[in-house]
């Protein structure tokens, strides 16, 4: 790359931020830094990989302070720099740092796929969730939660189209056009864990959170079964677990 990198840390730089070796991540547990915890807890069961990371407090807007800003004009978490790049490389928007982590630390594509129309279909599934699941469930939340004023269109707009994405990937787990019942997002037959589910699955399984009832998520069963089947991996408790939720020396 042509910059050398030295406009990425100022004196207000966390200490842990620009002193990090290696991967390192800014973040909060919220679904979207969930999404990138669980990729780097699931490569480290598989490949041990390293990474550090600090906890900042998104309410206090820090993420819209300079020293974030340089990392992430966008202001919003989660973030991630890998020093293994000469100079540090910075990686915004979630999505697009799932695939910086396969092409860079998955050298055996455990969370992806080498079949290029598998790989294709992993990537139409984290586009659909990152442009249509994501935007809509967060304005159920900001209607819902932190609007000053309770707009019944707006909140009504947001939830039923956010059921109508969770309806589309049960047309696709159910196989209700293909006849064939799918684990997982991505890949041939039933599909294998991928990227896919990792972008989608923080967001979904906060459904009751989000305010969806019981009755409403009845009509979803393969999704609520994927819900289930992706909160048993060992990784993914960890990726939403306690070491993120603590406020450690690194809480800013
Ligand atoms: N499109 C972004 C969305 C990131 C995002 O919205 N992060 C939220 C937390 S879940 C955030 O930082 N909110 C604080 C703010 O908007 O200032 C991504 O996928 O990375």
């Amino acid at each position: 790359m042509a910059d050398a990198g030295d406009h990425l840390y100022i004196a207000e730089t966390p200490d842990d931020v620009k002193n990090a070796k290696g991967l390192h991540m800014v973040t909060q547990n919220t679904p979207n830094g969930q999404k990138v915890q669980i990729l780097l807890e699931e490569l480290a069961a598989a490949y041990g990989t390293q990474w550090t990371y600090t906890l900042i407090n998104i309410s206090t807007n820090e993420q819209k302070k300079e020293w974030f800003l340089r990392l992430d004009p966008n202001g919003r978490i989660p973030i991630l720099i890998d020093n293994n790049q000469k100079p540090p490389f910075p990686v915004m928007e979630t999505s697009a740092e799932l695939l910086y982590l396969l092409k860079e630390y998955d050298r055996e594509d455990k969370f992806g796929f080498k079949d290029e129309f598998e790989r294709s279909q992993a990537l139409q599934w984290l586009f659909f969730w990152h442009g249509s699941g994501a935007p809509y469930q967060g304005q159920v939340h900001h209607f819902t939660r932190a609007a000053p004023e309770k707009l019944p269109y707006a909140i009504t707009r947001f939830r039923n189209e956010t059921l109508r994405v969770l309806g589309v990937i049960e047309i696709h787990l159910s196989g209700k056009y293909t006849g064939s019942p799918r684990e997982y997002l991505a890949g041939k037959g039933k599909g294998k864990y991928s990227v896919a589910d990792i972008g989608s699955w923080p967001w979904i399984k906060g459904w009751e959170r989000s305010g969806f009832t019981k009755e409403e998520m009845a009509d979803f069963p393969h999704l609520l079964q994927w819900i289930d089947r992706i909160a048993a991996r060992d990784a993914v408790k960890k990726g939403i677990g306690e070491k993120y939720t603590q406020t450690a020396r690194t809480m800013l």
